[in-house]
């Protein structure tokens, strides 16, 4: 496999959350949408009261985003981008200069795993008002090193997205584009711009015009 425009088929089946409120769903689905990878959609929505039993038979931590390819199963979110990026490898889901791409896998990483203040106190909500909330310390200092992150990116690249093109890392960043628009987190430029960019995507206007439809109001993720 390689150009997903030669591919008339794959086997990916994306098991996903509710679009409004699956920040980490929303970061391999629209990796795979924007690159081009056919993909099943197989949306299973929230049920916190109960422990999530629907996502019992497909995912082995009990958490979404789980990709599908035959009898594979890859969970975490980061891993199932890698694993496009393997099996399409001219999809361009990383920068092609290798120090570019550790960049940008560098960046994945830290956001993957970080933010942690940031990810708690403002989830991910598109159907909310745009209105700010009261942030502390913690979480200004993740607001504050997200800005720097971009900034650097967007400097070198000259946009519109972290490495020109429409990589991975902006994949991962998508959850935290939403957040900014959400709860005005910054006033910076930067931040607008490429929050436009991002926001304008068809990819995610396809999945913002779903979410805001959803009939599911999960209260633990209403700030
Ligand atoms: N590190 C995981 C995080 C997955 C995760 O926390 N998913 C949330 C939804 S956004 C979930 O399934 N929560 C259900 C639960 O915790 O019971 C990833 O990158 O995929």
């Amino acid at each position: 496999m390689g150009n997903p425009e030669e591919e008339t088929l794959s086997d990916f089946q994306l098991f996903i959350g509710n679009k409004n409120y699956s920040s980490w769903s929303f970061r391999p689905w629209i990796g795979l949408k924007q690159a081009g990878i056919p993909f099943t959609e197989e949306l299973v929505p929230f049920d916190f009261k109960n422990g999530n039993p629907a996502f019992r038979p497909f995912s082995p931590t009990m958490k979404v985003p789980v990709l599908k390819d035959g009898s594979l199963t890859v969970w975490e979110s980061l891993a199932i981008l890698e694993y496009a990026a393997d099996v399409f490898p001219d999809a361009g889901l990383w920068p092609g200069d290798v120090g570019l791409r550790a960049h940008a896998r560098a960046i994945s990483a830290e956001m993957h795993a970080g933010f942690t203040a940031l990810r708690s106190a403002c989830p991910m909500n598109m159907r909310r008002e745009p209105g700010r909330i009261g942030i502390d310390g913690k979480v200004q200092a993740d607001i504050d090193r997200i800005v720097a992150i971009w900034r650097e990116c967007l400097d070198r690249s000259g946009g519109p997205f972290l490495f020109g093109g429409f990589t991975i890392a902006d994949a991962m960043f998508a959850p935290v584009v939403s957040r900014f628009a959400t709860y005005l987190l910054s006033d910076d430029p930067t931040v607008a711009t490429y929050s436009a960019a991002m926001m304008s995507l068809p990819a995610w206007i396809e999945w913002q015009e779903a979410a805001v439809q959803e009939p599911w109001t999960v209260e633990e993720e209403e700030v």
